[in-house]
Formats: structure tokens, sequence, C-alpha cells
């Protein structure tokens, strides 16, 4: 009797948290593309990686919490069951097969129920489709290079101080993701990035996308996303790179195709006035 009332106590407790655990998700789930006060879960998913992260993340949340769950009733029952008190002259076996072959087999079941999803994800990571668009970022101590190979754009994006913020278009809470220059990418559309390092080890990493990998020196690496809505999508250095690691962000705008195209338009004209007037300087 007691034990069946503490394991009801034990199980509305586990419901309670996980109930306000997805309602703390939800409420922070209303912005995409940058840290919110109080968030407690991921951002909030734009790319079909990062909806697959947040669903293994979500399951793999479910089976701990089982075992956790199974394991503390077990034990309950044991202290309660099997005590000096309730349980005087102890029985003296040692061997149970069925019990012995089911703790072994069912740990290696969960763990293969485990594996499938999470190697579809590794190979959906790490497969890059056919890409519309290649990006390379070149990370340095403290800024990152963007090239669209393709388009013959090339530029830094290098992080905005309080001051500049507003000038921009930013507001004060864009502190330290803000930079002056944007990745920019059409929506839906397959995004290949290469990503390499010119002195030391950072790190591309879009928390929406789902999208992180190092930009080693000598060595160039790749992720891909596509994402699903247009906005500004922030990220960060990822990988402790020096003093000023904090202070090297990532942004992302992701805009409509006929946008991108008026956007790439206008950076090779200033690629092109900017090419002239060295000539012209020579
Ligand atoms: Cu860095």
């Amino acid at each position: 009797m007691r034990i069946a009332n503490l394991s009801v106590w034990v199980m509305a407790g586990v419901v309670f948290l996980s109930g306000a655990l997805a309602g703390l998700s939800a409420m922070a789930g209303e912005v995409a593309g940058r840290p919110v006060d109080r968030e407690m879960g991921f951002q909030r998913a734009v790319t079909e990686v990062m909806h697959d992260i947040v669903w293994l993340d979500n399951f793999l949340l479910y089976i701990g919490g089982a075992i956790v769950l199974f394991v503390t009733l077990l034990m309950l029952f044991v202290i309660v069951r099997f005590n000096k008190r309730a349980n005087p002259v102890p029985a003296s076996f040692t061997h149970n097969a069925p019990l012995e072959i089911a703790w072994t087999a069912i740990p290696v079941l969960i763990l293969v129920i485990i594996a499938i999803p999470s190697l579809r994800l590794l190979f959906l990571q790490l497969e890059v489709p056919e890409p519309d668009l290649t990006i390379k970022a070149t990370g340095s101590q403290w800024y990152w290079t963007y090239e669209y190979p393709d388009a013959g754009i090339e530029f830094d994006a290098v992080m905005l101080e309080k001051d500049e913020l507003a000038q921009y278009g930013y507001t004060a809470g864009d502190f330290l993701l803000a930079t002056d220059t944007r990745v920019v990418v059409p929506v839906n559309a397959v995004v290949h990035v290469l990503v390499t390092g010119s002195d030391v080890i950072h790190s591309w990493a879009i928390p929406s996308f789902g999208s992180k990998i190092d930009a080693v020196p000598g060595r160039l690496n790749e992720t891909w996303f596509r994402a699903e809505e247009t906005g500004i999508f922030f990220g960060q250095c990822s990988e402790l790179c020096g003093m000023n690691h904090s202070y090297m962000p990532i942004v992302v705008e992701v805009v409509s195709q006929q946008d991108y195209d008026a956007w790439v338009r206008t950076q090779q004209a200033m690629n092109g006035a900017a090419t002239t007037t060295l000539a012209a300087a020579e």
C-alpha cells in the first residue's frame, strides 16, 4: 500500500516536471535565430537537421527519464520490501538465468533503438545534398571572412560595438551577436558551407540551423543548411580561439530569391567599384 502511494507521487512529479519543461521550451520557441531570456531548450529550429536534433534530444530525454524512473522505483521497492525488519531471513540463491538474460538483452535493445535515429541524423548532417549555393567561411582572430566563389563576392564580418548597433539597424540586445556585414542566402536553398581557419581553430555555428563545424587552419571542412524561413539568424564562434573568442559572432540573413539576386548584384557592383578604384590608384 505504502509503495503504491509512493510510486503515484513519483509519477505525478515526473508528469508535472515534463509538462513544465515542455511549457518553457514552447514559451522560448516564439523567436528563431537568437537566444531569448530565460530560455531552457534549443533555439527554434528552421532546418531539417535542427528539427531532427530537437527530436533526438527529446527522444533521449524520454528514454533516460523512463530508465531513471524505473531504477528509482526498483530501489524504493527493494528498500521497503527487503529491509531487515520486513525480510529477516534472506533467500540464499545467487543466479537467475532468465533475469540475467533480460538485464543484458534489454539494455542492448535500448542502445540499438537509440543508434538507429542517431546514425540517420549523423548521415543527414554529413552528406551534403546537391548545393544551390556555395559559401566559404574563414575564421580569423577575431572575425569571419566570407567568399561566394560563384558570384565573385568576398567580405569580412566584424562584430559591432555598442555605439554602432543602431546605425546598422540592430537593437542594444543584439550586442555580441551583430556584425557589420551579413551572410545573405536565399530561403529554401541548399547552402554548402566550406569552413576553414587562417590562424587558430575556430568553429562556425548557428544554433537554429543545427550547423556547427570546426574551422581548422590547413583543412577545409564542410557543412550545409537549407533554411525554411526568412529572417536573421545569429551564431557565434564555438571553439575557444583566444582572447576575443566571444567577439566574433556570425549573422546569416535568409531572404527571398529575388532579394538575394538583388543583393548579389549590389555586392558585385561594390566589388567592381573597389577593383576599379584600386586599378586607377596603381
Ligand atoms: Cu574563434
